[in-house]
């Protein structure tokens, strides 16, 4: 029966026009005798992710991971999802909380993340449209520290969750920024709603501005 092979299922016909009628005016019956066969399931040629499956010779990482199987099977909540988004290629956390500078920077360090360091201008910019859009009204602690009061002008870095520093390479500060003297330092850095979310330096604590804050992860 070679219609019936390599199928789940099949059907087997008795009647004289396949079998022939060498007995006509007796009863006849066919007896099928059948084995079934286990079919293989075929195997990855790669060795999968340990998070991941073969399914179909494919690596597939198992429901609520994500990635290519081999290399990558990331768990979906340790990705960019709410209350975290995406901004540009950073992922983003965007509290409305009024908080001063330190409090931010300790806030965001809790959370597993830090506050927002926009190392290039097109990162600054794209989380500035993205401020303007949500038209709150709030000024936004980022990651940008005056590191040293004492030099003209400042050290002004984006401070990393690990405490890596990065200088500051490009100045987008508002005019007459960053205006910190050493009798008044102003070593923490908003994004200043008033003022089209342009950079400010501001008062880390003690009677500074309170503001919410960007952590990034
Ligand atoms: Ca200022």
């Amino acid at each position: 029966m070679k219609n019936c092979n390599g199928r789940k299922s099949c059907t087997v016909a008795a009647n004289n026009r396949l079998y022939g009628d060498p007995c006509p005016g007796t009863h006849k019956y066919v007896t099928v005798t059948y084995y079934c066969k286990v079919k293989k399931t075929p195997k990855c040629l790669r060795r999968c992710h340990r998070q991941a499956k073969c399914i179909r010779r494919k690596c597939v990482c198992k429901s609520g991971y994500k990635g290519d199987g081999i290399r990558s099977c990331t768990n979906i909540k340790d990705e960019c999802s709410y209350p975290y988004r995406r901004v540009g290629k950073g992922c983003y956390l965007i509290q409305k909380d009024n908080v001063s500078g330190d409090t931010a920077f300790a806030k965001c360090l809790q959370r597993g993340a830090y506050l927002a360091n926009f190392e290039t201008l097109n990162e600054a910019m794209l989380m500035k449209y993205e401020l303007l859009k949500m038209k709150t009204g709030v000024h936004y602690y980022v990651g940008g520290r005056n590191i040293n009061r004492y030099k003209t002008g400042g050290d002004w870095r984006w401070i990393k969750k690990d405490g890596k520093m990065v200088k500051m390479k490009y100045f987008a500060f508002d005019n007459g920024e960053p205006n910190g003297t050493l009798k008044a330092s102003q070593d923490c850095m908003f994004f200043y709603a008033s003022r089209g979310y342009r950079f400010h330096a501001v008062w880390c604590a003690m009677g500074g501005l309170l503001g919410g804050y960007i952590c990034e992860k």
